[in-house]
């Protein structure tokens, strides 16, 4: 991957090459870290700008609280410390990773006695699932392994253990030759993509899984229901059985990664006609102005980076 001058660490800006860790970092042995992805575009009216930045720090800091790990900054000087680090590594258009874990502290289980660390990095990351995804839809493949369910743990919550529910499910699917997998939850329902929200067009309304069907609670998914709305489409959120995704009109998943990317076939099913639908061809459109800066109606989801600007 790209890599940067700078990473942010525990309220300071060191060079990339020294954000290390010691090898009994809690985190590493039990997954006891929350997490964000975040985007930021250089925007046609804001210059670079954070993608909905202020949802993202507040659900870090909702992630941190439902495990128990208060984090040892105010939300407004982590916001802070994602535009010093753009800034600092001359970015301005760039994926950021802000990481909130439980350092280097006692081995066991119980982990309210280790540091609480942070950091936030960012790189250039292309599109997540190819260009070619973006505008001619993926290739998907429901999983056999079920979404995490909120039995055991916290589907609201971006967690790192978490994760490894999601690489199992992208492992699987990747080695049958699948781009995506599709997760149900523990009812059989239909959930989620490993790394993104989904939703469904049939007769032209757009549909999309609940709050109660393990979903994370995905800030991009917000972003294209209110696009959804304004666009005056139909936009029902319900449960959906796993054959309702083979009879779609047409199929997108939505995230920071994977930005709003298209669906073409599911299970060897072909999804409509097996290219980008006029629906999500809309979505994207109006999402990708909303991202960059080009619709004024959703210039207040954009946080501006302050960037020096160049002389000469
Ligand atoms: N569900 C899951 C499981 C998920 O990881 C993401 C984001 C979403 C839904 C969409 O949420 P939002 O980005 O707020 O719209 N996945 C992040 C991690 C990707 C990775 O490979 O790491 C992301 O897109 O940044």
């Amino acid at each position: 991957m790209p890599q940067g001058d700078y990473i942010w660490k525990n309220g300071e800006l060191v060079a990339w090459d020294d954000a290390k860790v010691h090898v009994l970092t809690h985190a590493l042995h039990y997954g006891t870290g929350v997490f964000e992805g975040v985007r930021c575009y250089d925007t046609a009216s804001h210059g670079p700008a954070v993608f909905r930045h202020q949802e993202h720090v507040d659900r870090l800091f909702m992630s941190s609280e439902l495990f128990y790990m208060p984090v040892p900054f105010t939300k407004e000087q982590i916001r802070q410390a994602t535009l010093e680090t753009i800034a600092a590594n001359g970015l301005r258009s760039c994926y950021v990773r802000p990481l909130v874990f439980r350092g280097e502290g006692p081995m066991g289980l119980s982990p309210l006695d280790s540091p609480v660390d942070v950091i936030v990095a960012c790189w250039e990351w292309g599109s997540y699932l190819g260009d070619e995804g973006k505008s001619k839809g993926v290739r998907a493949k429901v999983s056999s392994w079920r979404r995490l369910s909120p039995a055991g743990l916290i589907p609201h919550a971006k967690a790192s253990g978490q994760y490894l529910n999601s690489i199992l499910a992208k492992i699987e699917v990747t080695k049958a030759g699948y781009e995506e997998a599709i997760l149900l939850d523990d009812r059989g329902m239909v959930c989620e993509g490993s790394g993104e929200n989904i939703f469904v067009v049939r007769d032209g309304v757009v549909f999309t899984p609940p709050q109660s069907a393990s979903i994370l609670d995905g800030i991009n998914r917000r972003s294209v229901m209110q696009i959804a709305a304004d666009l005056g489409y139909e936009l029902v959120e319900r449960d959906l059985g796993r054959a309702e995704l083979y009879l779609a009109d047409e199929i997108f998943l939505t995230g920071t990664a994977a930005e709003l990317t298209p669906v073409r076939e599911i299970d060897d099913h072909t999804i409509g006609a097996g290219g980008m639908g006029p629906i999500t061809a809309d979505l994207q459109r109006v999402f990708e102005d909303a991202l960059h800066g080009r619709d004024e109606r959703y210039a207040g989801w954009l946080d501006p980076v302050p960037v020096r600007e160049q002389v000469g």
